[in-house]
């Protein structure tokens, strides 16, 4: 892949980067991505009518057993080479910020620390009643496991639509748009807000937007750079030829 020359000499000199990725990055870690067909059991289901409060209102061990199936795959998943990049560029950036969307813990994994989970974890739960994070629920034979001080369900401790995000981790990824010179947007759909808009708060503010993604995004008109292809290539490729021999 050709890569702009502009955009290494960018990447080189740029004291302050944010990156954003999507489920995209995890694709080649086996993970699957929100709106990309779903495979088998749960393909009767688009996410959207999973992941909300009212579908665990309705039916909780349904909602239960979906997180269920996707913890497996994070068990069973490593961080590859894309995230192995992003966790080493944090290292020669100084003021470097990765805000995910992802709920898998990959990036953490991979050793990234200058980390926002926007959208939470899905390895820990909290009270569906209470909102408290709970370390470890009881079980009464019915999931979903039950919170062992009010006996309410737990939920994954993740953003469901219709759900406000943390403040301070959406405080946090504003600045970090409102500030960086470069900003990276890494295989998402830009379909979901508020996620979606920090890119365009980031060109708003002068940054150069790059967008690494398989396909096409709403991103890809207004970005000044598309590298086209899947991130666990694109990304080690973009950082060995900024840094080759490194
Ligand atoms: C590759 C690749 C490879 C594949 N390499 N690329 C303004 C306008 C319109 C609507 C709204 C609005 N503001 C709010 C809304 C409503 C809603 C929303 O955005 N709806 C839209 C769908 C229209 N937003 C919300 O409800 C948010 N809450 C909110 O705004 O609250 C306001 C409030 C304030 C005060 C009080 C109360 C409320 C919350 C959004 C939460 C999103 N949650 C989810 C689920 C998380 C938990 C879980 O995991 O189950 O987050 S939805 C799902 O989508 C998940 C993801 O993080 C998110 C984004 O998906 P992502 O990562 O982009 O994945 P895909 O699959 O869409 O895309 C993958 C991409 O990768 C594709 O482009 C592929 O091509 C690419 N790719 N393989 C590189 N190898």
């Amino acid at each position: 892949m050709q890569l702009p020359p502009q955009l290494l000499d960018i990447l080189r000199k740029a004291s302050r980067v944010t990156v954003l990725t999507g489920a995209g990055i995890s694709a080649d870690s086996g993970i699957p991505t929100f709106r990309d067909p779903q495979h088998g059991l749960w393909s009767r289901f688009r996410p959207e009518d999973l992941a909300n409060a009212e579908a665990f209102k309705r039916d909780p061990a349904l909602v239960w057993g979906w997180y269920e199936w996707r913890r497996e795959a994070v068990r069973a998943a490593e961080p590859n080479p894309a995230h192995l990049a992003l966790a080493t560029l944090e290292h020669r950036v100084p003021g470097f910020t990765l805000i995910t969307q992802n709920v898998d813990g990959l990036h953490a994994r991979a050793g990234s620390r200058k980390l926002v989970e926007l959208h939470g974890n899905i390895m820990r739960n909290k009270c569906f009643a209470e909102g408290t994070v709970v370390e470890q629920g009881v079980d009464d034979g019915e999931p979903p496991p039950k919170c062992p001080r009010c006996g309410g369900p737990l939920r994954p401790d993740v953003v469901w639509f219709g759900e406000a995000l943390d403040e301070q981790h959406m405080a946090t990824a504003d600045k970090a748009a409102r500030e960086c010179e470069l900003f990276l947007v890494i295989g998402t759909s830009a379909a979901v807000m508020p996620a979606a808009h920090f890119p365009r708060v980031a060109l708003q503010s002068g940054a150069v937007l790059v967008e690494i993604n398989r396909d096409e995004t709403p991103l890809s008109a207004v970005s000044h750079a598309v590298l086209r292809g899947p991130a666990a290539l694109v990304l080690p490729h973009l950082l060995n030829t900024a840094w080759p021999g490194n």
